[in-house]
C-alpha cells in the first residue's frame, strides 16, 4: 500500500495522525540518531524533514538515519529541489497556492521533475496555504507571498478547494514554523468538512491539549516541529 493509500485509510477509520517535522538546517546526522530514538517512542506516524532555508549536503544521511531507526513513512518536505533525497520514501510534492509567487506555484516543481524521476520517491501533490499565524514567518519571507488571513476562512476554503478541483491528494494549512497562533478551529473545520481529501495542519502547536484541539476540528495529520525540536521529551511528559 502507498503511503497516500494509508493516509486516505486511517482518515476513512477516523484514525489521526502525527508527523514530527525535522529541520535539517538545525539538525546534525549525530542529533538524528538520538532523535530517531525519540520519534520511536512518541505517538508519531510519519516523519517530515525539510525548511525553508536548507541547501546542506548531509541530507541524505540524515533521511537515511531517520527512516533506518524510527521505521516510519519518511516525506520530504521540501523548500527548495535541492532538498529531494531518494532515501526518503515520498515527498509533498507542494504548490503554494495561497500565494502569487509563480516560482512557488510551478517553477521550482517543472524544475524537480528530472531530479524526480531519478528517485522511487511516491510523489504526493499538495495544496500549501499559508494562514497568518500571527507573525511574518519564514515561509512568507522565502516565498515572498503574503498568508491567508486568519479569519478568512472563505479564501482559505475557496483556495483549498481549487487544489481539490486541480487533483491534488492533500491540503496543507500552514501558520508556519514558530507562529504565535495555529490555524483556527472555525477554519480548519469548514476546510475538513467541505473539501474530501485529507487535511494536514501545521504552524504553532505546542501543546497535547492544542493537538487534541486541531483533531477535534477535523485535522487528519497534525505536523509538529518547534514543539519537538525544543524539548525531544515533548510527547513522554
Ligand atoms: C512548519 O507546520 C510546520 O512547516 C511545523 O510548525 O515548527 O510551529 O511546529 P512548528
Amino acid at each position: 500500500m502507498t503511503i497516500y493509500e494509508n493516509i486516505l485509510q486511517a482518515k476513512a477509520k477516523n484514525e489521526k495522525l502525527l508527523a514530527i517535522l525535522i529541520d535539517p538546517e538545525k539538525v546534525t546526522v549525530e542529533d538524528a540518531i538520538v532523535l530517531a530514538e525519540k520519534i520511536k517512542s512518541s505517538p508519531a506516524t510519519h516523519v517530515f524533514v525539510g525548511g525553508s532555508t536548507f541547501s546542506g549536503s548531509h541530507l541524505n544521511e540524515l533521511i537515511a538515519i531517520l527512516k533506518k531507526k524510527t521505521n516510519l513513512p519518511t516525506l520530504i518536505f521540501p523548500g527548495h529541489p535541492y532538498q529531494i533525497s531518494d532515501e526518503a520514501d515520498g515527498i509533498l510534492f507542494l504548490s503554494l497556492l495561497s500565494g502569487r509567487n509563480p516560482d512557488y506555484l510551478i517553477e521550482h516543481q517543472i524544475n524537480s521533475v528530472r531530479l524526480l524521476e531519478q528517485t522511487n520517491l511516491e510523489v504526493i501533490p499538495t495544496a500549501y496555504l499559508l494562514i497568518d499565524g500571527g507573525k511574518e514567518t519564514t515561509v512568507q519571507n522565502v516565498s515572498q507571498t503574503r498568508a491567508i488571513a486568519y479569519n478568512d476562512i472563505e479564501l482559505a476554503y475557496i483556495t483549498a478547494k481549487a487544489g481539490v478541483f486541480l487533483g491534488m491528494k492533500l491540503i496543507y494549512l500552514e501558520a508556519g514554523s514558530g507562529a504565535t497562533k495555529n490555524v483556527s478551529a472555525e477554519m480548519t473545520k469548514y476546510i475538513t468538512e467541505n473539501c474530501e481529501i485529507p487535511v494536514i495542519v501545521g504552524g504553532g502547536i505546542r501543546s497535547m491539549k492544542t493537538i487534541q484541539e486541531v483533531y477535534n476540528s477535523g485535522a487528519d495529520l497534525i505536523v509538529i516541529g518547534t514543539a519537538f525540536e525544543n524539548d525531544s521529551d515533548f510527547f513522554n511528559l
